[in-house]
């Protein structure tokens, strides 16, 4: 078994995503089978725990207090929500959960509050994820001492069109967090959003800097964008499906262990879209009618997508007959 690469450079990354199509995923797909479970996509189910008002200024989003979404804002979910919401994952199959909050970054009390959840939904058996936005290297450690299985903190995009994006944080302090989350011993999940009106060059960027972290982040998801009417980015223009496909690709191929999650934006893809980013490697999904606050696919209309294409998605009652 060939060693991971941690020096993939965008160059590389460029000429993979312009292989031709069938290249392109036959690379994937032999990756893929080399080192993930051929039919298998873990599940992830996404619950908001403080929405809207955020300081900062991230284009695409609909929680920013820049943008005029028709958001409402909220306070911090009360624990018993949160074990509501939990239970509710556990029903539906979902091994991971998910909890998101608007906030540049967590202050050491929000972060009591949240160590508070996080044990909520441990109680449940569920592998626990949050995604607060920066931290500290002692807030990542009080995270880990709590036994947090998984920190996100997306990239985004490549270093850059980064600056088009977003003005109130730069690259460098997403790394910086990254840094802490790791070095706290908590598993990463990080990934980017495509369909900003990045270049091909961009998307390499992006994937050459989620390789460059040595190990791999353990999770990669891949956005396609929500355009939320209000934010600066409400109507940029559609990205086409195939080169979305290609990047799926291209990031099995860079990071044959990881899970490439299929994240936002599903909602907006067709059955046959969704087939090709798991033929090119995509093994995990966000499952649930929401995922922070915009739309997800329908629960039934993804147990029968499962059902058709033969994954075993593990959720127990959804196995075809
Ligand atoms: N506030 C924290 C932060 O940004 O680090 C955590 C929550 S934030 C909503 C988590 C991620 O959601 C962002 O990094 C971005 O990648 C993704 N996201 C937000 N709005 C999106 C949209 N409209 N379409 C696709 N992905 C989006
Ligand atoms: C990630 O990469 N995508 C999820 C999760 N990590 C937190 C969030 C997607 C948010 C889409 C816009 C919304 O629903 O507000
Ligand atoms: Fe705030 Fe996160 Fe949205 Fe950026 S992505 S505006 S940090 S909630």
């Amino acid at each position: 078994m060939p060693a991971s690469r941690y020096d993939w450079t965008v160059s590389e990354v460029v000429n993979l995503l312009g292989l031709p199509f069938n290249d392109l995923l036959y690379q994937a797909q032999c990756a893929h089978r080399e080192h993930q479970p051929a039919n298998q996509i873990q599940i992830s189910t996404l619950l908001s725990i403080k929405t809207g008002g955020c300081p900062e200024d991230c284009a695409y989003c609909p929680q920013s207090a820049h943008y005029s979404t028709g958001l409402e804002r909220e306070n911090l979910l009360d624990l018993d929500a949160v074990r509501i919401a939990a239970q509710r994952a556990v029903q539906s199959g979902a091994s991971r959960f998910c909890m998101g909050a608007a906030w540049r970054a967590p202050t050491d009390q929000d972060l009591d509050a949240v160590m508070r959840m996080i044990e909520i939904v441990q109680d449940e058996g569920l592998e626990t994820c949050v995604t607060l936005g920066m931290l500290s290297a002692s807030q990542a450690q009080r995270l880990a001492d709590c036994g947090l299985d998984y920190y996100n903190h997306n990239l985004d995009t490549s270093p850059e069109f980064y600056g088009q994006i977003i003005s109130t944080r730069v690259y460098q302090d997403r790394i910086d967090t990254l840094r802490h989350v790791r070095e706290a011993g908590i598993r990463v999940c990080c990934g980017g959003i495509l369909g900003m009106g990045e270049s091909r060059r961009d998307r390499a960027g992006l994937l050459a800097q989620l390789a460059a972290q040595d190990p791999h982040p353990e999770s990669v998801p891949i956005n396609l964008l929500m355009r939320v009417e209000g934010t600066p980015l409400g109507d940029a223009a559609n990205l086409d499906p195939l080169e979305f496909v290609r990047v799926i690709a291209a990031a099995r191929i860079t990071m044959p262990r990881s899970m490439v999650r299929l994240s936002a934006g599903r909602e907006e893809m067709s059955d046959e879209m969704q087939a090709l980013c798991f033929l090119a490697g995509a093994n995990s999904v966000f499952y649930g009618e929401t995922l922070l606050t915009t739309p997800n696919p329908d629960m039934h209309r993804d147990q029968a997508l499962f059902t058709r294409l033969g994954l075993d998605a593990d959720m127990g009652h959804s196995q075809p007959s």
